[in-house]
């Protein structure tokens, strides 16, 4: 039996297995222009901005007219686009920084889609229209500074008083904190787990940045401390009871996290190829060593196993059957291999991957947060492992 002759075109070392012909027109759009807004309006900057330690504010506007806040939600001034369309989203702007991305996912799928998904008809017409045009920022509270992977220990608790509901406690590593108009906060109540939405500026509420980071340096990240904080009954949040509430949001998230992660990883696979082609050793290419092409394919055929995966679970979670559990496996792979990615691009580079002048190293340092937040990489191996055996090791 002749076997069918192949094409032999030069495969596309950015898409090797054309999965850009599965997207639709819509998601290539929202794609391209993300990506333009990454070229434009970040890169120029992302390297001051990561060594000053600062949060590129000015551009939560930008964000908003772009459509790319609480742009996977349907109603209240968000752009209903598909999964899909969000995570080819979140993969430019983390191929920009994991700092933009953090920034999208924490105001879109943990604040916003809590408000969203169990918030009263009020506090959505309230704060999702705004911040869907990026005029509001959030926040989204869960850990303690004693408390991160086991959410079911919180200390903070939140009491009836009267008809109001008295909250005190300490929360940490809150993305956004200290720039949010509004944090939504997980309490503990004689219920259990509740929602509240904390306005900037109730008294008794407070917000302070974590310094001396060494990761996510241009993203803001805070403590919050409650003392005493009172807020009124339509504060709370209607619709969420117990921690799968707040666990549901993290799966929205988890989600973007699946592509972005790669998006950083990609960056790091062009810089080092580019830098490969380039950069002559011993009287030729770097790129023709037989060991830099080892790496090189290595990392190109991760990137194109997560997307392959990412746009998978994409479709699963447009079609509503996507399990936590399938997000575990997005998340643990996406973020694991993009740090190996990013550390294997760091050798390619030499001495120069280590600094700022080339991308590598800052997105290798951020990949490190990337991995622990939002269930760090040993959560997503014990819930995967749960469901393989049916065995709780937590
Ligand atoms: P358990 O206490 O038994 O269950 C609690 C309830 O939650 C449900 N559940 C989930 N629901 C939806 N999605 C998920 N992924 C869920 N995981 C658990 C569970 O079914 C149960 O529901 P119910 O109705 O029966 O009460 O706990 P568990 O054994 O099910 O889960 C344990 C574990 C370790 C998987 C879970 O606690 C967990 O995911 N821990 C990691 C928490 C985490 O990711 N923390 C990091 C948050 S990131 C952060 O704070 C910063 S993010 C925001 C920012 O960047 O600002």
């Amino acid at each position: 039996m002749t076997g069918m002759a192949l094409p032999t075109t030069r495969t596309d070392p950015a898409d090797l297995s054309a999965l850009g012909a599965a997207f639709s027109e819509e998601e290539r759009l929202v794609q391209q222009k993300t990506r333009q807004f990454v070229r434009h309006r970040v890169l120029p900057s992302i390297e001051e901005w990561f060594e000053r330690g600062s949060f590129p504010r000015h551009l939560v506007p930008e964000l908003g007219q772009l459509g790319l806040l609480g742009m996977h939600l349907e109603g209240y001034g968000c752009a209903g686009q598909s999964a899909v369309s969000y995570g080819l989203a979140c993969l430019e702007l983390e191929a920009g920084d994991s700092a933009l991305r953090s920034f999208v996912s924490v105001q879109s799928s943990l604040a916003m889609f809590s408000i969203w998904k169990y918030g009263s008809e009020e506090q959505k017409q309230r704060y999702l229209p705004a911040m869907a045009a990026g005029d509001m920022v959030g926040c989204f509270a869960l850990t303690e500074p004693e408390v991160g992977s086991d959410p079911a220990s919180m200390a903070t608790r939140a009491k009836r008083d009267g008809g109001d509901w008295v909250l005190d406690g300490h929360k940490r590593w809150v993305t956004n904190g200290s720039i949010a108009d509004v944090a939504v906060i997980w309490a503990k109540t004689d219920e259990g787990v509740r929602g509240f939405l904390v306005p900037r500026g109730t008294p008794g509420f407070t917000t302070a940045d974590i310094r001396g980071k060494l990761s996510l340096r241009a993203s803001v990240s805070s403590e919050a401390v409650l003392d005493s904080c009172r807020l009124p009954e339509d504060a709370v949040l209607p619709g969420a009871l117990g921690l799968r509430s707040p666990l549901s949001s993290l799966n929205e998230a988890r989600y973007g996290i699946i592509w972005g992660a790669l998006g950083a990883a990609r960056c790091c696979y062009e810089t080092a190829l580019s830098f490969a082609l380039e950069r002559v050793q011993f009287g030729r290419q770097v790129a023709a060593f037989q060991l830099t092409q080892a790496k090189l394919v290595d990392m190109a055929v991760e990137i194109e196993k997560g997307l392959l995966l990412a746009y998978h679970i994409g479709r699963l979670k447009e079609a509503g059957r996507l399990t936590a559990d399938q997000v575990s496996v997005g998340k643990l792979n996406s973020t694991r291999e993009a740090l190996k990615i990013a550390r294997a691009a760091r050798t390619v580079l030499g001495a120069n991957g280590v600094t700022l002048a080339f991308p590598v190293m800052r997105h290798a340092a951020n990949l490190e947060s990337v991995l622990t937040y939002e269930g760090t990489s040993e959560i997503h191996q014990l819930a995967i492992g749960r469901a393989l055996t049916g065995v709780s090791a937590f």
